[in-house]
C-alpha cells in the first residue's frame, strides 16, 4: 500500500518534470513577479539630434557629435562643391550604414542619417575624397 503510494508521488513528480522540460521556457515554475511592461531606453542626457555643416571652407564642423542611442544627424553642405559622405571604412561603408542616407550632398543640399541605435563610434568621410581629413569625422552613440 504504501510503495505503491511512493510509485504514484514518483510518477506525478515524473510527469511535472516533462512537463516543465517540456514548457518551452513559457513558464519556469517560479511565480513571477510583475515588473513594468516597457523598459525605457536609458537616457544618456545626450541630444537626439545633431548638426554637421560642411562649411566654405571645405571642412566639416564639427568633425565630432554626441547623440543618445537612436539619435539622428543631419549634415549640411554649404561647401561650393558636392560631396558624398558615407560610413567608415573606405570602400565599403559597412561600419554604420546609417551614415550611409545622407550620401551625396548637392552644394546647399542636407540630408539626415538613419537612426543610430547602437551605442558605438561611427567614422565617416567623403567617399570621393577618402583622403581628406577635413572632411572627416565621428559620430558617437552613447
Ligand atoms: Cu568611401
Amino acid at each position: 500500500m504504501r510503495a505503491t503510494i511512493l510509485t504514484g508521488i514518483a510518477a506525478a513528480i515524473v510527469v511535472a518534470a516533462t512537463a516543465a522540460a517540456c514548457g518551452g521556457g513559457s513558464s519556469s515554475g517560479t511565480p513571477t513577479t510583475p515588473t513594468s511592461p516597457t523598459t525605457p531606453p536609458p537616457t544618456s542626457g545626450n541630444p537626439t539630434t545633431a548638426t554637421i555643416t560642411i562649411g566654405s571652407d571645405g571642412r566639416v564642423s564639427p568633425s565630432s557629435v554626441t547623440i543618445a542611442p537612436g539619435g539622428r544627424v543631419t549634415m549640411i553642405n554649404n561647401h561650393s562643391r558636392a560631396h558624398d559622405m558615407s560610413s567608415d571604412p573606405h570602400p565599403e561603408h559597412t561600419q554604420c550604414p546609417e551614415t550611409n542616407q545622407i550620401g551625396f550632398l548637392s552644394p546647399g543640399q542636407s540630408r539626415t542619417s538613419g537612426n543610430f541605435n547602437t551605442a558605438r563610434t561611427c567614422g565617416f568621410h567623403d567617399h570621393n575624397e577618402e583622403n581628406n581629413t577635413a572632411l572627416q569625422g565621428r559620430i558617437i552613440i552613447q
